[in-house]
Formats: C-alpha cells, sequence, structure tokens
C-alpha cells in the first residue's frame, strides 16, 4: 500500500453551479482523507505559477482568466494510491469525452469548464501543494 497525497480544486464553474458540496461527498465515500481544505480566489500570478507548465500553449490566457473568475475551492486528499484514485474518479480532461460516473463525465461538457482539478504525479502534487498552500496548513493524521 502507497499512501498518497493529491491537491483537488474545484474550481469556479463547479464552484458558481453550487458543486462543492457533490465533489467532496463523492472523494469522503470514496474513503479518501481530507488533510487541507480552504476557499480562495487565486490572483493573476498565482495562477499563472499554478499553470506554467502550460506557458506555451494556445489556451494558457483563457486557462488563467478561468481559473481566476471566481472563487475555488482547494483541497489535499490522502489514501492509498490518491493520486492515481482521483484521476480515476474526475475522468477524462475534456467533459465531453469522460466517462459517465466520473466527475467531469457527470457534470462537464467543456474541455475548459472541467469542474476540477487534480494533480497527476507526486511531482506535480508537490509543485502544486506549494502553489496553493502552507505545510501549516495541513491537519496532522487523524
Ligand atoms: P487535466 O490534467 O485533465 O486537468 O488536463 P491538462 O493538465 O491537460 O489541462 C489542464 C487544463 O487546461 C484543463 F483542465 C483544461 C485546460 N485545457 C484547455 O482549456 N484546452 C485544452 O486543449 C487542454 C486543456
Amino acid at each position: 500500500m502507497a499512501v498518497e497525497k493529491t491537491l483537488v480544486l474545484v474550481k469556479p464553474d463547479g464552484v458558481k453551479r453550487g458543486l462543492i458540496g457533490e465533489v467532496i461527498s463523492r472523494f469522503e465515500k470514496k474513503g479518501l482523507k481530507i488533510r487541507a481544505l480552504k476557499m480562495i480566489w487565486l490572483s493573476k500570478e498565482k495562477a499563472q505559477e499554478f499553470y506554467s507548465v502550460h506557458k506555451d500553449k494556445p489556451f494558457f490566457n483563457d486557462l488563467v482568466e478561468f481559473i481566476t473568475s471566481g472563487p475555488i475551492v482547494a483541497m489535499v486528499l490522502e489514501g492509498d494510491s490518491a493520486i492515481s484514485v482521483v484521476r480515476l474518479m474526475i475522468g477524462a480532461t475534456d467533459g465531453r469525452k469522460a466517462a459517465p460516473g466520473t466527475i467531469r463525465g457527470d457534470f462537464a461538457l467543456s474541455i475548459q469548464d472541467n469542474v476540477v482539478h487534480a494533480s497527476d504525479s507526486p511531482e506535480s502534487f508537490e509543485r502544486e501543494f506549494k502553489v496553493i498552500f502552507t505545510e501549516t496548513e495541513i491537519v496532522p493524521e487523524y
């Protein structure tokens, strides 16, 4: 068993549509532990840093505009194989192609407005976590 942490965001579309509870509920019921949770409104600078791996992509500016268009809910989830498990649960990037039963498959019809973000590797988690959280915002093991 490999206990991992992963970073999940409910994006501005998900917050505006009242899907915070739905998203958190799915992860709780799956058995993942919430180790940190907060609502924030990202600055443009933080958003650019968060999505820096995409800085040369044609959709970068739209992506930064979108993720800063309203508040988001950020959380750190922990559990066995949490990174791959959460990626499976959120589904493919494009909501039109995401499998039914996944979060994006059930709630998104767009590649940009796709409700959630989740880290895709331990390295991504470490980088993304530092943009959004400080170590002291992680609660002790419980
Ligand atoms: P994902 O890891 O599934 O969130 O997807 P990516 O890391 O490939 O992309 C990050 C975000 O960029 C996606 F959530 C949505 C956005 N995006 C676009 O807007 N257009 C694209 O063609 C690809 C991604």
